[in-house]
């Protein structure tokens, strides 16, 4: 593991993430950040339109390709400098090396908001079978780029069961209702959280009127596919502007 980058996590941090399968980095977006990426996304989403998260149709490796319940954003590594944060920032690489050690990559990076009404999804790992303690595949940030309450969809996330060897729907009669261990993320807008995605989670319904906003950044062992094929999707412009270490991350 690179200790430089574990050493951005502080060791009851390092503690809190291996034990319950999440941690809150804290607030790591400003205000003014959090409304210039939501005004991007908006206008990214205009533009887009009915082929919104298409990428994602079109991927083999993804657990919700079209989701009724949420609008969706797909590659944004090619749609703005902007999303660059999501996969270099040092405190949540110290997170996800924590979880899958030194050798990972981005799978994808994605925008998910869950509509008025809508957005539960049922109890899931990102991964397909259980694994044993320690053998990570996977492993997720979420942004928060509204505040996330008891009310507007926030996620959900049964802390220690990464380590349980089973999954949701083997165990639960019915993975879609609440688990009696379960948390809800709880945080203002600008919060990041790290979650070992093999700890079982899933977004809740939105029974407010508006909509809650996030992006994944997620990321995978580089043995594993990547959801995105980032080598395929990569233009001359994000090439042009990453770093070498950035390159490295998305496997390019
Ligand atoms: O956005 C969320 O709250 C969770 C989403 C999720 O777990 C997924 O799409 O697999």
């Amino acid at each position: 593991m690179n200790q430089t980058q574990l050493d951005m996590l502080s060791n009851s941090e390092k503690e809190f993430l291996e034990v319950n399968g999440y941690l809150n980095l804290g607030q790591l977006l400003t205000g003014a950040e959090v409304s210039a990426i939501n005004e991007k996304l908006k206008k990214l989403l205009e533009a887009e339109g009915e082929n919104a998260g298409s990428e994602l149709a079109e991927s083999k490796y993804i657990r919700h390709p079209k989701e009724e319940g949420a609008d969706r954003l797909a590659d944004l590594v090619n749609k703005g400098s902007i999303f660059d944060q999501f996969y270099t920032h040092p405190r949540v690489l110290a997170g996800i090396s924590a979880v899958l050690g030194d050798s990972y990559k981005l799978s994808s990076l994605n925008y998910r908001a869950a509509k008025p009404g809508k957005g539960l999804q049922k109890l899931h790992v990102d991964y397909k079978n259980a694994v044993v303690a320690n053998d990570y595949k996977v492993c997720n940030s979420i942004w928060l780029l509204d505040d996330f309450t008891t009310d507007n969809g926030a996620t959900r996330i049964v802390p220690g069961t990464h380590k349980s060897d089973r999954l949701p729907d083997e165990v639960m009669k019915d993975p879609n209702l609440s688990h009696p261990e379960e948390i809800l993320i709880n945080a203002p807008a600008g919060s990041v959280f790290i979650f070992n995605s093999h700890v079982w989670h899933g977004g809740t319904e939105n029974r407010t009127s508006n909509i809650r906003r996030s992006i994944h950044s997620y990321f995978c062992t580089r043995d594993q596919p990547q959801q995105i094929d980032q080598r395929k999707y990569l233009t001359q412009e994000t090439s042009n502007r990453l770093s070498v270490r950035a390159k490295e991350i998305l496997d390019v």
